[in-house]
């Protein structure tokens, strides 16, 4: 949906024109994959594909809302708000207004139209699109000062409490702190951060949407959580300056991996290397900005996902090996939480259309799905339109 479209189901919804238009981007990761509730380092960035809101205050006690791509309505009054069973798509927002009246916010009713084109399940954070621009959104309306790192965090919250999924802090963060043209790295411990520009004369970030998300994905992810956090426990028998798997070393790992056992012992090392590739990463940005080294941290990330996380599936393994042949690929892997959604690809930005047809072609023949593609550019964090 345009904004203007969605203005318009505002004005023909709430009867006149909303006082506020707000975007809110999805992202992308370039690496750093379920490290960031470990404590760790990730690479995200915003990307020009974005939930946009149409927002004004009602005057009354009630907050409505307006999915407009979803066809559908959802009216509470304030004081009532709890989390909706069944996943209801009202959570995302109705848990930031619980966490922004937690911090003070004297939030009052509201009417709120919103819909975009961030692919849902595509593994590029709709959902913390959409916490972070109705927080956003409403501090706005409201002349609240919270600063961008304390939505994110309310925004992570409403995630935790009403859609159930434990994560991290990195899709909120991209999204409240996206900015064009670059990535930006976030200690997910220190919440310093630093940005890094991208330059896509040479090189594009193109998406391939497997277009499949299984069942499992909230709840394995919330697993691995819980993994990881027994692997630390493990640890620190040892050591007990080890606070989180950051702390932790491959030695120590081995050390200790008849009392891991061998599932959490994987869990760990996987985390602990890929906290590694990112700090490659970045210094390859900095350095000496070779795209195939770069390439090969993102096949290397993949094969850490795949075999040790365990956190793929087999249209993303496709994937990843169809851009092995792909023209112009200098690396992929999996992208997000896992189990479906899209893959990242670094492509030489000549070769894009080649490396796009080869996918495409190559998915349909080996396992007879369509592959949709994004091509992206890096984009600002939320923020408003201004038509
Ligand atoms: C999901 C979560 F929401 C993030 O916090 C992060 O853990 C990611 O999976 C995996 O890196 O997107």
């Amino acid at each position: 949906m345009t904004t203007t479209e969605i203005s318009a189901a505002f004005t023909q919804h709430y009867g006149a024109a909303p006082d506020l238009l707000v975007r809110a981007p999805g992202r992308i990761n370039l690496i750093g994959e379920h490290t960031d509730y470990n404590d760790g380092l990730v690479l995200p960035a915003a990307i020009d594909r974005e939930i946009r809101f149409a927002l004004r205050l009602n005057g009354t006690d009630r907050v409505r809302l307006t999915a407009t791509d979803l066809h559908d309505t959802y009216e509470v009054a304030v004081a009532d708000i709890k989390p909706l069973p069944g996943g209801h798509w009202a959570n995302y927002q109705l848990g930031v207004v619980a966490g922004l009246l937690r911090a003070g916010v004297a939030v009052p009713g509201f009417d709120c139209a919103f819909g975009g084109d961030v692919p849902g399940g595509a593994g590029l954070s709709s959902s913390a699109a959409v916490e972070c621009g109705i927080a956003w959104g409403l501090c706005e309306l409201l002349h609240a000062d919270l600063d961008r790192m304390k939505l994110a965090h309310i925004a992570q919250k409403a995630e935790h409490e009403y859609a159930k999924v434990m994560c991290g802090l990195m899709d909120q963060f991209a999204s409240l702190f996206g900015r064009a043209g670059h990535v930006v790295e976030l200690d997910c411990r220190s919440l310093e951060y630093c940005y890094f520009p991208f330059d896509t004369d040479d090189c594009r970030i193109v998406l391939c949407n497997s277009g499949v998300k299984h069942a499992l994905a909230d709840s394995e992810y919330n697993t691995r959580r819980h993994e990881c956090a027994r692997g630390v426990e493990i640890l620190q028998k040892h050591n007990p300056a080890i606070k989180s798997l950051r702390d932790a070393t491959l030695p120590e790992i081995e050390a200790a991996k008849d009392e891991l056992g061998e599932v959490i012992a994987r869990r760990c090392r996987y985390v602990v290397e890929e906290n590694q590739r990112v700090i490659d990463f970045t210094k390859q940005l900095a350095e000496h900005n070779s795209l195939s080294k770069v390439g090969e941290l993102l096949y290397a990330s993949h094969a850490g996902l795949r075999d040790d996380y365990q956190v793929s599936c087999p249209e993303l393994d496709t994937l990843v090996e169809l851009s092995r042949q792909a023209p112009g690929c200098y690396g992929a892997r999996m992208m997000g939480g896992g189990f479906g959604g899209c893959t990242l690809n670094l492509v030489a930005t000549a070769e894009v259309k080649n490396f796009l047809t080869h996918m495409k072609q190559g998915y349909h023949d080996q396992l007879g799905l369509k592959l949709d593609t994004y091509v992206t550019t890096l984009a600002d964090g939320v923020g408003e339109i201004f038509e």
